[in-house]
Formats: structure tokens, sequence, C-alpha cells
């Protein structure tokens, strides 16, 4: 079996759809960090589609922050991988073309600093995860106890972490008098362009304030709001991969077929045509992340986590239940509540196709893999839109109820024998150990940068989570379920 590369393509079988643009021609523009399965099948995505609609250089050189064997199977391919689109009646593939090389950050931190540096490159995107930049979300600031920012800015010269490429990057950019790129997160953030932006400014300013101040006046970062639901690979993905396009693909990845992302237009230095692939170029990018966090994101955590306690693998496993489908929907009802008005959506529509794309019978999600890093994403996607509901005096039981349940998978008696995943993991199991439902939720509330000060003072919110804390204490999971679908239901 001959393995996917540049010289195998052409001999590809029809089942499998090839870049129809030149790929030789074009030229680099972007360094993407993070070379993940979500960039795979969104970022490349998209730029696929737009160097296919107008061509350009716009070629990506992706990098993999720690992990070597990613840019070795990358570059062994040419570049190329098979996104394999999973819709509810079947599946099509798609070999992608837009990623030019890759590096590693950890391994190769010089080669990745002379490619940010170069003027080629014009944009630098980022999927790191929310924990990836070393960002402390209270302060804004840099987090001093991350060991790669501390790291980085002991040996500024030779950084590994996002915050230390970039700047770096832009000091030697400066020093050659070339402008700096645009910077385009892409993580599931609230404005996620602005956290970034003061991010780095904060860390170029404890290297030199004078750099600070250059990054400050010219730095653009936009923000922008990512949806496509991709699970990690597995080896299912890959003997799927050969079987469609008679080849091997270390890369292959799979995915659903909707897309969606909506971009700030900030972009000094120009970008490639993502429009043509259905990128949305607005204004207003915080009303979309709003709606994308506080909908898809905040159920798929409720899912994870009712999922993790009852033993259910996969999100569609949670969706084949009506019980847990229809406090999803509650969910959902109470989350929509908090949205500002949004006239490109309506939002209704939105929350049944959402119900549609988790009820997808060909995604192998794993609940497993969005019930990790709960400390990191409960803030945007929970906690800020009870407080909205709180202010507003709005309905809060939905957003309790998934709150204790992400508290008591931090027990870890869960049916997984997996340990917390989650950089704050210890302290976490340290609270979820208490004794009492009161002691476990003050255990909790002592945790930094989790729950805001505004929450853990609103009596109402501590009465509904200490309601459901203890439902969960008296009872066994399949009753707290039984008991809370039954109340939803009227
Ligand atoms: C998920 C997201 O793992 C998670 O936490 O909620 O990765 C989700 O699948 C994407 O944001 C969909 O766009």
């Amino acid at each position: 079996m001959t393995g996917l590369g540049a010289r195998s393509i052409a001999s590809l079988p029809d089942t499998a759809a090839t870049p129809s643009y030149d790929r030789a021609a074009c030229g680099v523009g972007i360094v993407h960090l993070g070379l993940g399965a979500f960039h795979k099948a969104h970022q490349a995505f998209y730029t696929d589609a737009a160097m296919a609609a107008q061509g350009g250089d716009w070629k990506i050189i992706g990098v993999s922050m720690r992990n070597a064997q990613i840019a070795t199977d990358f570059n062994a391919q040419d570049g190329l991988f098979t996104l394999l689109e999973k819709g509810v009646g079947g599946t099509s593939a798609q070999i992608i073309g837009s990623i030019d090389h890759a590096l590693c950050a950890r391994s190769q931190p010089e080669a990745v600093l002379d490619v940010l540096s170069d003027e080629t490159i014009r944009v630098v995107t980022t999927t790191v995860t929310e924990k990836g930049y070393g960002i402390d979300r209270a302060t804004g600031g840099v987090d001093l106890s991350n060991p790669v920012i501390a790291q980085d800015l002991a040996r500024a010269h030779a950084p590994v972490g996002v915050l230390g490429l970039i700047v770096t990057a832009l000091e030697r950019r400066r020093a050659a008098g070339i402008a700096p790129f645009t910077v385009l997160c892409c993580d599931n953030l609230p404005d996620n362009g602005a956290f970034l932006r003061a991010g780095i400014i904060d860390f170029a300013n404890r290297l030199s304030t004078d750099l600070g101040q250059w990054i400050a006046d010219s730095l653009p970062c936009p923000s922008s709001m990512v949806d496509r639901i991709t699970p990690a690979q597995t080896d299912d993905t890959r003997a799927l991969a050969q079987e469609l396009t008679g080849t091997d693909d270390a890369l292959a990845i799979e995915t659903e077929r909707f897309h969606q992302w909506v971009i700030e237009d900030n972009f000094p230095t120009g970008r490639p045509a993502w429009d043509a692939a259905g990128a949305i170029f607005t204004d207003d990018v915080a009303a979309f992340e709003k709606m994308k966090l506080r909908l898809l994101n905040g159920s798929h955590s409720l899912i994870a986590y009712m999922g993790q306690l009852l033993g259910k693998t996969y999100v569609r496993d949670v969706m084949a239940d009506p019980c847990l489908e229809a406090i999803v929907r509650h969910h959902l009802d109470q989350a929509a509540v908090t949205l500002p008005p949004l006239a490109a959506i309506d939002v209704p529509e939105y929350c049944n196709a959402l119900i549609e794309r988790f009820r997808n019978p060909n995604i192998a999600h794993e609940t497993l893999q969005i019930a990790a890093d709960g400390s990191e994403k409960m803030p945007q996607r929970i906690f800020a839109p009870a407080l909205d509901a709180i202010a507003m005096d709005g309905p809060i039981d939905g957003f309790a109820f998934a709150t204790a349940l992400w508290m008591w998978f931090c027990k870890g008696d869960v049916t997984s024998p997996t340990p917390l995943n989650d950089p704050r993991a210890d302290l976490l199991r340290k609270a979820a150990m208490a004794d009492t439902p009161e002691d476990m939720l003050a255990g909790f509330e002592t945790l930094q940068s989790v729950f805001p000060n505004d929450l853990i003072s609103s009596s109402r919110w501590r009465k509904a989570l200490l309601e459901v804390l203890k439902d969960l204490a008296d009872n066994p999971m399949d009753r707290v379920i039984e008991t809370t679908c039954r109340r939803i239901n009227g």
C-alpha cells in the first residue's frame, strides 16, 4: 500500500477530491501554531478552498507545538492529508493541499522563529486550546506560574511557547523593518483577539517596554469564532481514509459537514479569500462568539459530563436517550435567553441544527475528549451565561445542573479509570473529594480564576448549585437524570 504524497496524488480514485489549484505555484503566507485535528478540519480546509477559488501565496507552514512526530508525518506526505466529511447520509474524502510543510516548536524553535520573522508570512493563526497560551484570564496578563511562560521569559532568545515565539519574532521583524503579521486566534475563547493581544503585549513589556509599545501600536489581532465538530483521529479514521482513497494516510482526519468561521476583518497585510469557502467577515464577532460558546460549547460540556457520569462513550449515545436530549434542549433554551440579538442568525433554528449535529450517527465524538480541561472551559461556556441570567432574573437551573455534574465528574468515580485531564487536576480532585456538598462547593470556590466572584456571592446561584449537589450525593446518577427530566418536562 502506497502512502499519501505528491507522487501518489495523481493516481487517486474518483472517490477522493484533490486540490484543484497548482500547489507548487502558490507560496506560503501563513504560519499556524497548534497543528492538531481541528486546524486540519477548519483553517487548513478554508485556506485550501480560498486558494482553489482565487489562488494566492497563502500556503500554511504548520507548527506542532510539542509533538515532533506530527511534523515528520506531514513532511513525509508533502503536507497532504485526507479530510473525511461525515454527513448523516455518508462520507466523502478530500485531499487538502494548503499545508506546505510542518515544523515542531519544541525541537526546532529557531526554524519556527525564522519563518515567523520572514516577510512572506503575513498571518499567524493559532489553535493551542484554552490552556495553551499561558495567559491568566483573571488578570489578562501572562501566567507566571506557567512553566513555558517562565522558561520563555528567562530565555527569550530561544522560546518554545506561543507568546514567546510571537514576541521574539515580532522583535526580529521590527529590527528588520518588516511590518507585523496579523495574529488570528482560533480557540474557543470570548474576545479571543483581544485576549491574545493583551497576553502578547504583557509578555513583550516584561522583556522591553519599548517593544511592548511598538506591538501595542501596530499588532492587528482580529477576533474570530470557529466551529466544526472534529473528533480526535482513531484507527477507524485511518482505515476509512484508506478505503476511500486507496492510500495510507497517517494524518487522515474526520469531521462533520457543517463548518462556520466568523472573522473580524482586520488584516492590514492581506488575507486569503476565506469567504470563498463561506467564512463571514463582520465587525461584530463578539455576538457570534457568545452564541457559539454558550449554545454549542456549553451544551457540549453538559453532554460530556452527563455522558461520563452515565458511562456513555460518545456524544451521539447521550443524544440517543430522549431524557438526556430534553435536558440538553432545556439548557439551550436557558442559554439562548442570555444572548444579545443577532440579526444574521435564527437562534431556535440554530439550536435545532445543533441537536441534529450532536445526533450525527457517523461522528464518534468522545465525551471524555470534551470533558477535558473543564476548569478552562466552564467559565465562558456556563458561568458567564449564568451570571447574565442572574442579572436578568432569568432561569439558572440548567447552568447549576451542568456545573454540579462537572464538579461531580472531578471526583473521578466515573466508569472510566482515566485520570482527570485538566491543568488544575490535583486541586479539582481535592475539592471534589470533600465529605459534604457544602464543603465541596466551598473548596471549588477557592480555586483561582475559575468561578467569578459575582457568581460566588449570588445566594440564588449557590442555592441552585447546592440543590443539585445534594441530589447527586443522595441518589444514583440515573435517578438524578430521571427526576431532572420529569421536572423540566413539567
Ligand atoms: C468541544 C469543542 O472539545 C470541546 O470542548 O466543545 O472542541 C467543539 O467540538 C468545537 O468547538 C466545535 O466547533
